[in-house]
């Protein structure tokens, strides 16, 4: 099951090879609304332009989230409790990790999970380093669709998933609600969920969070695109495609589109994809929530909302939820 070993670090990689990434893309490719997974923005160019997102004026929340975590980390780290097994799904970097590993001890172990491989190596590797004594196992997975965490033996110790940026926006409601209840599942009975949740706001804030004035957000968008040519058979003509980003107040959602600007085919594996001029591609929805919606939502799936923090502008929170073991539709 483990492919890599990288020095001393022991990576469970279980991500799912090319023959599926191409299925995904033809999958969606072949819907009346064209649609890509997000999940697929992450390679390595991708994993880089999107820390260069996180560094953007306009894009509020990195910036928001870690003053919450650095404000309240004491409470934080008082509701977590000792003896935490600490999972992160979609660690990244591992930046804002930082701050509960600076707080939380003892730490029984890490498990940091994300689907792209070498930021995940970077980023164990550079843990390791900076924190004696920590136990560090990465897991390399494509968490939206159902894999194996490694068993790790710690019967005395509670786990408690860490979740943030948002990236639960990233999901429609229902595998939401289904990815929240496999959230529910690994904690288990006594474990809790620490998860970073964007609120809703003036659409005109979100607007230029992902129209900034560098066009990185563009470049992140149309990578999507690139990564297919490089990695499959496919002859994208990136520049006949434009980054489109709106907030959907209706849906309460910004999304990300590729707007084809001509007639134009292509060629994956021999299929053809005809474009008309004007058509889109839908690669991601981000959606925004008001407290009341994310707690029904939560409920739902067997969370209870210990606790929120949030920024004076109310942006952004931090929610700690716990599992009450029961979940309605
Ligand atoms: C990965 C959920 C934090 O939806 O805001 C940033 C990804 N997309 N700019 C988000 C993203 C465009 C991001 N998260």
């Amino acid at each position: 099951m483990s492919r890599k070993e990288d020095k001393q670090i022991h990576l469970h990689d279980v991500t799912p090879g090319q023959e599926r990434f191409c299925a995904e893309v033809l999958n969606g490719l072949r819907k009346p609304q064209k649609e890509l997974p997000s999940k697929y923005f992450y390679d390595e160019r991708g994993s880089y332009l999107f820390e260069r997102i996180c560094a953007l004026d306009e894009y509020y929340i990195p910036r928001t989230e870690v003053a919450i975590m650095e404000t309240y980390i004491e409470e934080m780290v008082e509701l977590l409790g000792p003896d935490v097994l600490l999972i992160e799904y979609g660690s990244g970097n591992s930046t804002k990790t930082r701050i509960l590993l600076d707080h939380l001890c003892p730490l029984a172990a890490y498990v940091p999970i994300d689907i792209s491989r070498e930021q995940l190596l970077r980023a164990t590797g550079a843990l390791l380093s900076d924190y004696s004594g920590l136990e560090v196992f990465p897991v390399c997975a494509d968490y939206t669709s159902g894999f194996e965490l490694p068993v790790l033996n710690r019967p005395n110790c509670r786990q408690v998933v860490y979740f943030p940026g948002s990236t639960i926006g990233n999901f429609d409601p229902v595998p939401a609600k289904h990815f929240l209840e496999h959230v529910a599942s690994v904690c288990g009975p006594d474990g809790g969920l620490l998860i970073g949740v964007d609120l809703k706001k003036d659409p005109d804030v979100l607007h230029r969070a992902y129209n900034d004035r560098q066009g990185v957000t563009a470049a992140f968008n149309l990578n999507l695109l690139e990564r297919i040519n490089r990695e499959l058979n496919c002859d994208f003509q990136v520049e006949w495609f434009q980054h489109y980003a709106f907030y959907n107040p209706w849906e309460g959602r910004v999304e990300m589109h590729l707007v084809s600007l001509r007639d134009q085919t292509v060629w994956l594996d021999n299929v053809a994809i005809p474009f008309a001029k004007g058509e889109s591609i839908w690669t991601e929805s981000s959606y925004k929530f008001n407290l009341d919606e994310f707690q029904q939502m939560a409920a739902a799936a067997g969370f209870k909302v210990e606790h929120v923090w949030t920024d004076e502008r109310q942006w952004f929170s931090v929610q700690y939820l716990v599992n009450t073991g029961e979940t309605t539709s």
